[in-house]
């Protein structure tokens, strides 16, 4: 579908459909077609994961650590024209009523994050919770090594610093966390942000206690992908105190507003983000139980250091491409339509969501 003749052609229509009302339509322009090479093999690499020609991890930085946004928008958006985007119907879904898709995702493309109150009941929630609770073997990473805690019981709360959930099939294997990222709310916001068919690649489960710090908390940027987008769902109530996510409103794309030699991932400090930004584009993202925050986190987010309590966070990562696949590439086992009937159906409805998920056990 996508022929290399046409790639000027991508390039106008990516503009008139994304950058329309732009003023510096023309370095973009130059920008992609300077880079037509680099994103062509991008475009390549991809293709030859998603027909299993190729198993082995490929280093993608060599464009995203271009990383002026556009590019990765484009290199999206071409995604959606090769892949195709899903019919999503939103009749079952959790997290209705609706609020105005096309709103939110305005929103997201502004600010780089978009927040819904309330969204998950609290009995769901916890529901989820006391399903996660002693069943699962979690991980602590500590200065120069990890550690692994059997059956974790995350209601002790003498517990200090973060722990997440060590294999991302285990949180995945919970009927309430199938039901959330197969949820069209939740597909629906991501394929319209990302203009593609949404891969999921992480499910996560962190809980955090005040007393020891993690390296989350402290201000950085995620390059998991070519283009992605990371959800937060707040399991309890989360306060100032309680290390509420942090996020720097408009720092996509202004990474040279810290410095020249911006490096992916590099740590900041509080005060150097706020010289940089502004101290009022400091969002603390407090919430109560079942909010849910949808983030670009190529812009600037840590979690807060707790204060005192715990937080309960449910993490999503979808992606555009499959290049984010690391060494557990490229799946599948079937999925069982008994055991795993809601993934199994949502699999009928979205073939290529967990495709690059892989779900055989270890
Ligand atoms: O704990 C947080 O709120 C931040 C998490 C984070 O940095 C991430 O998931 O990329
Ligand atoms: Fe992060």
């Amino acid at each position: 579908m996508i022929s290399d003749e046409n790639y000027l052609l991508y390039i106008n229509n990516f503009i008139e459909t994304v950058y329309q009302n732009y003023d510096k339509k023309d370095i973009i322009i130059n920008s992609l077609k300077k880079n037509e090479s680099k994103i062509k093999y991008f475009l390549k690499i991809d293709k030859m994961i998603r027909d299993k020609q190729l198993k082995k991890r490929i280093d993608f930085s060599f464009l995203t650590r271009l990383n002026n946004g556009y590019i990765n928008n484009f290199v999206s958006y071409l995604f959606g024209l090769e892949y195709g985007i899903y019919n999503i119907t939103i009749d079952t879904s959790l997290f209705l009523p609706y609020s105005d898709l096309n709103n939110i995702n305005d929103l997201l493309l502004k600010d780089g994050y978009y927040v819904n109150e309330n969204k998950l009941s609290e009995d769901f929630c916890n529901k989820l919770l006391n399903n996660i609770n002693k069943k699962f073997d979690f991980t602590k990473k500590m200065v120069d090594k990890k550690q692994v805690y059997k059956n974790f019981d995350i209601f002790n709360f003498k517990q200090k610093g973060t722990f997440w959930i060590n294999n991302h099939k285990d949180i995945l294997s919970l009927d309430e966390v199938q039901q959330i990222c197969t949820d069209p709310y939740i597909l629906n916001i991501t394929q319209k942000y990302l203009r593609t068919k949404p891969l999921l690649i992480q499910t996560n489960f962190w809980a955090s206690y005040s007393g020891e710090s993690d390296s989350t908390q402290v201000f950085h940027q995620d390059g998991d992908d070519i283009k992605f987008i990371k959800i937060f769902i707040y399991l309890n109530d989360v306060s100032l105190n309680n290390g509420p996510h942090s996020y720097v409103k408009g720092s996509i794309n202004q990474r040279m507003l810290i410095n020249q030699k911006f490096r992916l991932s590099e740590r900041y400090d509080d005060n150097t983000i706020a010289k940089s930004f502004g101290k009022d584009n400091i969002l603390n993202m407090v919430g109560s139980k079942g909010t849910i925050i949808f983030e670009n986190t190529e812009g600037f987010h840590k979690g807060s250091p707790l204060k005192s309590g715990y937080r309960f966070m449910l993490q999503l990562l979808y992606c555009s491409s499959t290049l984010p696949f690391d060494n557990y590439l490229p799946i599948v086992k079937d999925l069982d339509p008994i055991k795993n009937k809601i993934l199994f159906e949502a699999k009928q409805k979205y073939p290529d969501i967990f495709q690059f998920y892989n779900f055989t056990t270890s």
